[in-house]
């Protein structure tokens, strides 16, 4: 079995690869990188990962980086742990779609609103905005398909549902509200009782507590 080493911070989006290997239930070690530190820039950092960013894996030494390409290996690796059930290579198509989609459209627009002193080195307070004006329509469109199934894709959990509610709680900590939004509100629900997502934020507790 390959010796798995994940970098991440607890509450940062590499909460959605911690609980891919949750649900993969493999034996992984973990190292918390202080963001708020800057630890990510140090050389240390730097040379395991030149990105300077989490989530980072190694694998046997390895790096992967990027929550999509690690989610996609950890289920080409453990296609049985359902992180993304798919019926044929159409549905298989659609899931690398929305990962991408989740990663390169939803993410960055929540980060422009949650973190805007990354996108600016002027006033953050119409990056935030324009972040929020981004978020908007993508929630809209979220609540819709809710409103039809109680999972992004209807017959049950994927690890796209972890991905969309870091995305949209991230959201409410860069002060959107998602009030009235019923629909990701039992979402919400539903994904923090899953299993792996427990297990996820136990450890990322644990990490948490030896941070401090
Ligand atoms: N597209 C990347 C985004 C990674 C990312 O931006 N991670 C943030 C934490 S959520 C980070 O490392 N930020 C540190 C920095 O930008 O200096 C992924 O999905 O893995």
């Amino acid at each position: 079995m390959a010796e798995l080493v994940l970098y991440h911070l607890p509450g940062a989006c590499s909460r959605v690869t911690m609980t891919a290997l949750e649900q993969v239930g493999t034996d992984y070690a973990d190292r918390a990188v202080n963001l708020m530190r800057g630890e990510q820039r140090t050389p240390e950092y730097l040379s395991v990962n030149p990105r300077g960013k989490i989530p980072a894996l190694l694998v046997d030494g390895r790096l992967l980086t990027e929550n999509a390409a690690i989610v996609w290996w950890l289920h080409t690796e453990h296609p049985q742990a359902g992180l993304l059930p798919a019926a044929d290579a159409w549905e298989r198509a659609q899931q690398r779609s929305d990962l991408f989609w989740v990663s390169s459209v939803w993410h960055p627009s929540v980060r422009a609103n949650m973190m805007p002193i990354r996108w600016t080195t002027g006033d953050p307070a119409p990056v935030r905005e324009r972040g929020k004006q981004l978020i908007a329509p993508l929630l809209a469109r979220l609540e819709t398909r809710l409103a039809a199934q109680p999972w992004w894709y209807r017959d049950g959990w994927s690890i796209i549902d972890t991905y969309l509610y870091w995305c949209y709680t991230t959201a409410e900590e860069g002060e959107y509200d998602l009030s009235g939004l019923d629909h990701i509100a039992d979402h919400r629900r539903r994904v923090a009782e899953h299993p792996a997502f427990i297990r996820a934020i136990a450890r990322e507790d644990a990490a948490r507590r030896k941070m401090s």
